[in-house]
């Protein structure tokens, strides 16, 4: 576990790292809050700060409310202040700023390594519920919602889009049943995850790609390669005839276009691919 540790006194930094090492602990010490958030937006796998009330360059409030802010509901942290006051409204305050827990100062390494243990169970969970709510569990691929989001946070310029669709997939699944047809969207999804870019499952057998930094011609080299790949794959263990295809529709998003005006282009890009034959690209 990531810790990032924030206090003025270097000696309490010292000493505490020392032991929280000493457990396997990875702590990043600092003496001014500006650069441990600095660090906190760097490094995204630190998932708990630990800081005192009054460190170097801002207060400790105010980087409570910062790393709170900087986390989001898309990363899990947790953030425990620590003071030498036992005053219930300073004690309060830090809670509202953000902090999930507190401990007086300086932190005795019995109580400090059980605060841990607290913030590890809590990440946990975080980590857990964040990947159930954004993931879809046949696939693994992110949800509709997830990847919604994640194309909103990406800089518009040198955006491509692709929506893709499995051919004919209602016939594979009569034939061979619902779990097989399920068997096929997953090592559809397998696929498109292997690519550049990020991949989501819209819905049923319907996905998107989100190629960042590239033209048009490369988003389409990109699905023309995933194209082949998915017309490759053998499912044997379904039967020695059976293949799927994807029918694709790109297109790189406009400056200031909505997520969902982009995709609907891509999705008439994908109906004439799939009018004009099926298993090809059209942008
Ligand atoms: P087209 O080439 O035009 O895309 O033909 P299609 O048969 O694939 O047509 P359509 O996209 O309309 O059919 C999708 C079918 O996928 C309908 C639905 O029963 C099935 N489906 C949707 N979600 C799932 C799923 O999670 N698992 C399985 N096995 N089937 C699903
Ligand atoms: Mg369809
Ligand atoms: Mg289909
Ligand atoms: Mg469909």
């Amino acid at each position: 576990m990531k810790i990032v540790l924030v206090d003025p006194s270097r000696l309490i930094l010292k000493v505490t790292s020392g032991y929280l090492a000493e457990t396997g602990y990875q702590v990043s010490p600092f003496t001014d809050a500006t650069d441990a958030l600095a660090h906190l937006k760097d490094d995204p796998d630190v998932e708990v700060l630990v800081t005192g009330l009054e460190p170097h360059g801002m207060s400790g409030l105010d980087l409570c409310r910062l790393a709170r802010e900087l986390a989001g509901a898309r990363r899990a942290l947790h953030v425990v202040v620590m003071s030498s006051t036992s005053e219930s409204r300073r004690i309060a305050e830090a809670l509202d700023a953000g902090a999930d827990d507190f401990m007086s100062k300086p932190p005795q390494p019995e109580e400090f390594l059980a605060r841990l243990r607290v913030a590890a169970r809590a990440t946990a969970a975080q980590r857990d519920l964040l990947r159930l709510a954004t993931t879809d569990s046949l696939t693994g691929l992110l949800n509709r919602r997830a990847f919604f989001e994640t194309v909103d946070e990406m800089p518009e310029s040198s955006v491509c889009l692709a929506m893709f669709d499995i051919d004919r997939f209602k016939q594979i699944n009569d034939s061979f049943g619902h779990a097989a047809g399920d068997q096929v969207i997953a090592a559809v999804a397998g696929e498109a995850g292997l690519s550049d870019g990020v991949a989501g499952r819209l819905g049923g057998e319907e996905f998107a790609l989100l190629i960042p930094q590239a033209r048009l011609v490369d988003a389409i080299d990109l699905c023309e390669d995933l194209r082949m790949r998915i017309a490759a794959l053998s499912f044997a263990e379904i039967h020695e005839n059976l293949r799927a295809t994807c029918s694709f529709g790109v297109v790189a998003r406009g400056e200031n276009e909505d997520v969902g005006a982009a995709l609907q282009r891509a999705d008439i890009a994908l109906y004439a691919a799939k009018s004009s034959g099926r298993n090809r690209v059209v942008a």
